[in-house]
């Protein structure tokens, strides 16, 4: 089931080519499934999904569990995707991502 007004297709078509590990890219994906075109509202509603723990961040468990919030049988990501995924969004080096450096992420 899609989620912050992700279309099903888009979803199925995203995680279908990130299926190997590590091909997964994170820009690929957000563009693929429609996040990047989604209004603000939107993509914070997909970050409160992924920030499974309702800490305010996304820490490194929940990026490499990042697919399955997608499809519940989708792969984990690899260390080497999520080492990547988190220094790309964490800027400001506390070692998680926050609201605004995830819609940075998806919107820059
Ligand atoms: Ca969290």
């Amino acid at each position: 089931m899609a989620f912050a007004g992700l279309n099903d297709a888009d979803v199925a078509a995203a995680l279908a080519a990130c299926t190997a590990a590590d091909s997964f890219n994170h820009k690929a994906f957000f563009a693929k499934v429609g996040l990047a075109g989604k209004s603000n509202d939107d993509v914070k509603k997909a970050f409160y999904v992924i920030d499974q723990d309702k800490s305010g961040f996304i820490e490194e468990d929940e990026l490499k569990l990042f697919l399955q919030n997608f499809s519940a049988s989708a792969r984990a990501l690899t260390d080497a995707e999520t080492k990547a995924f988190l220094a790309d969004g964490d800027k400001d080096g506390d070692g998680m991502i926050g609201v605004d450096e995830f819609a940075a992420m998806i919107k820059g």
